[in-house]
């Protein structure tokens, strides 16, 4: 025990550091910076480490997706059961205390969080700045991506225009032409190009997809605003609290460790050295089933149904009722969306962070209410089923109310604008994985016969 503290306490902390301690000033000087450091750190650890066990791993898990199974490295995030997420080390309220915002005292910027994710290392406000310039400057699409989104079948789910439109830009991939011509060791260089590109250009992507299928397909950029600001506006909203609430809505979506299937698609992609655009639109496509990201879109369906039922009937909206409309949620053989989790073990705080938000910015808003009583009957009805682990919130128990009470009201989007936000944790976590020479992702299936074995063997 004595021997793991002392190893513990030389192991490189993950927490974020309040300053930048290295004199270098860009973002890729910094990463350059700490890149041999990390690199002789994880080649100590598997040298002189690499034989220590984690753990069993039973015959449930195999069959039960892999729950608990420690089997990925992921540096930028990590998440308790209890406590939720931690982004290198800060939690939601660290981040809104300690990162800068576009105004002081503001939410923090999606900029000021990527720099955060890639370094560990808190940004000043010149250094998100910085990077706001540099994302801007890079995210001029190629010229066949908006004529592709332009001949998109209108009722094409926002999500396969998304995946389909990141995946296209590939074409753009630094990181695919160096493969063939630069040694290993400096293909994290073109990594680091295409992940910026990809965070520079999934907003407008996305802007075009909303515009073109709701809009008059007409979007319009002002690059004098941070990254959500102009984000907004392409979308056509100016409203400078949604602004914040876009800037909050980003953060707390953007990383939730590496198990998540948007994440863990990402990198198992990533591992093949399949670029950054490919590795990303294959998370997207994860994100898009309705036990995860697509879980906002089916959040405000069910919420809307509610209220559409409830007004038909003459139904009052309490908690009696509410209870009446879960139960037959259940009884029909489905889940109720935005509620559990494979991980959390408590209410997430990405939903008590909009809530918060919800609370200073509309606290009379009739969805929010019945959003409110929601969570103050589901956990009961979900205990009482004996079988579900987490009867808690979600993220996506709340995110659909507040963009309705801003006008964003088409709620088959939603998964868009997560994807947006979870491309900063999972690229950044890309970033290190090339960088750091992390190999092919391959574990070990096995066959129901080997496990009957198994199981035999353990009577
Ligand atoms: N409503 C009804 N039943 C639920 C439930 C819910 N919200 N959450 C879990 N259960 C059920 C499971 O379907 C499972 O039933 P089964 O044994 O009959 O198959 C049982 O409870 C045990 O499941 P679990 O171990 O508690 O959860 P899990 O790790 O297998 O699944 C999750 C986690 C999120 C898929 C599940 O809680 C769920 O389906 N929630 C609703 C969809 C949702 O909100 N997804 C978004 C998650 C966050 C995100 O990724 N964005």
């Amino acid at each position: 025990m004595q021997a793991f503290r002392n190893l513990a306490a030389r192991a490189p902390k993950a927490t974020a550091k309040s300053v930048s301690s290295r004199c270098a000033s860009t973002l890729k000087e910094v990463l350059a910076a700490q890149i041999p450091e990390k690199q002789a750190s994880l080649l100590k650890l598997k040298k002189e480490h690499g034989d220590v066990g984690l753990g069993m791993v039973t015959i449930d898990q195999v069959i039960g997706g892999s729950r608990g199974i420690k089997t990925m490295m992921w540096e930028t995030s990590n998440l308790d059961p209890e406590e939720g997420i931690r982004f290198r080390g800060l939690t939601i309220p660290d981040c809104q205390k300690k990162l800068p915002g576009y105004q002081k005292g503001g939410e923090p910027t999606p900029e000021a969080l990527i720099w955060l994710l890639l370094t560990s290392e808190v940004p000043t406000k010149e250094q998100a700045d910085m990077l706001t310039a540099d994302l801007h400057a890079r995210s001029k699409l190629p010229a066949h991506i908006e004529p592709l989104i332009r001949s998109f079948p209108k009722d094409m789910h926002p999500m396969t225009q998304f995946a389909a439109a990141v995946a296209a830009m590939q074409t753009d991939s630094k990181f695919a032409v160096a493969y063939h011509t630069v040694n290993k060791k400096e293909l994290w260089q073109h990594a680091y190009e295409d992940i910026l590109n990809v965070f520079a250009r999934l907003p407008e992507i996305a802007a075009l997809i909303y515009r073109c299928r709701y809009a008059d397909g007409q979007v319009k950029k002002d690059l004098s605003l941070d990254y959500s600001g102009n984000f907004c506006r392409m979308l056509g909203f100016t409203d400078p609290t949604f602004d914040e609430l876009m800037r909050l809505y980003m953060v707390i979506h953007s990383d939730h460790e590496g198990g998540n299937a948007s994440a863990h698609a990402t990198h198992l992609v990533g591992s093949t050295l399949s670029d950054p655009y490919l590795s990303y639109a294959a998370g997207l496509c994860a994100l898009a089933g309705p036990l995860h990201g697509l879980a906002n879109q089916e959040v405000l369906g069910w919420i809307l149904q509610l209220q559409a039922e409830f007004k038909k009937a003459g139904k009052p909206v309490n908690k009696d009722t509410i209870e009446e409309f879960t139960l037959a949620t259940l009884n029909s053989g489905k889940v109720i969306p935005g509620y559990g989790h494979a991980v959390l073990r408590k209410t997430d705080p990405r939903y008590e962070a909009q809530r918060q938000f919800a609370l200073k910015h509309l606290p009379d808003d009739p969805l929010f209410h019945i959003v409110s009583t929601v969570y103050e009957v589901v956990p009961g009805v979900l205990t009482k089923l004996g079988k579900v682990k987490n009867p808690w919130p979600n993220v996506d128990a709340h995110s659909g109310v507040l963009l309705c009470h801003y006008g964003f009201t088409q709620h088959d989007y939603y998964t868009v604008l997560f994807g947006v936000s979870r491309a900063m944790g999972a690229l950044s976590q890309l970033f290190w994985d090339r960088a750091l020479g992390l190999p092919l992702e391959r574990p070990k299936s096995v066959t129901p016969e080997f496990l009957w074995s198994q199981a035999t063997k353990a009577k």
